[in-house]
């Protein structure tokens, strides 16, 4: 089994590159991201608690997203591996599915942190929000991302650094130039 993390700001191109990684690899994307996408839409009890805290730029609290990582991987027990994309964005999180994976035997095999400028993730989130409707992508709400990114985040990079998975790459350039990179790191590590 081949577990792959991509790490990075929002807007940093985690869920753009995912596409990518999954189409050449095929691995299952998680997207906590997504997935709470999901739940808002379809109006579930935790879509509208989790609503609240999207809106404001926040993180969602870690124990309802760890609960629904804790069950997506119960629902794929015979994958080749997972690219968790977007998760985890706290160390408690980081903490949490090293306890899961190490469950089921499967650690983490590298993390890939995508380093993208502040002004470059505003220029793209900003224009991303003119077309894709969504709550998040406003230039205020932006601004909150970014600090709970720099507050909550941006420590789980240094967890991975302490256990010698992380991998840094440029996260600007063309997505093909990236993901050029991205392959060079995966093809080295998985069988
Ligand atoms: P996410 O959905 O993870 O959103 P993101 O960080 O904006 O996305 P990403 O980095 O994937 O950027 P993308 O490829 O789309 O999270 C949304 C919210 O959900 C969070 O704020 C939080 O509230 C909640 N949440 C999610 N996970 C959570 C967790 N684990 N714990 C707590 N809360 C959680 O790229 C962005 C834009 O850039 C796109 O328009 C794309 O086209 C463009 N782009 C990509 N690559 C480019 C490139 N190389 N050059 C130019 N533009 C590029």
């Amino acid at each position: 089994m081949f577990n792959l993390v991509l790490f990075g700001p929002p807007g940093s191109g985690k869920g753009t590159q995912s596409a990518n990684i999954i189409d050449k690899y095929n691995l299952v994307q998680l997207s906590t991201g997504d997935i709470l996408r999901g739940e808002v839409k379809n109006e579930t009890p935790l879509g509208i608690e989790a609503k609240k805290f999207m809106d404001q730029g926040q993180l969602v609290p870690d124990e309802v997203v760890i609960g629904m990582i804790s069950s997506k991987l119960d629902e794929n027990p015979e994958v080749k591996g997972f690219i968790f994309d977007g998760f985890p964005r706290t160390v408690a999180q980081a903490e949490a599915l090293d306890n899961l994976l190490e469950f089921k035997n499967n650690p983490i095999n590298v993390v890939i942190s995508l380093l993208v400028s502040e002004d470059e993730l505003k220029t793209r989130l900003i224009s991303r929000g003119e077309v894709s409707g969504r709550s998040d992508d406003n230039e205020e709400v932006i601004v909150n991302r970014i600090k709970e990114y720099h507050a909550k985040t941006s420590p789980v990079a240094d967890y991975y650094r302490s256990k010698n998975t992380l991998i840094e790459l440029p996260g600007e350039g063309s997505v093909d130039e990236i993901f050029d990179s991205i392959s060079g790191v995966i093809d080295t590590r998985i069988n």
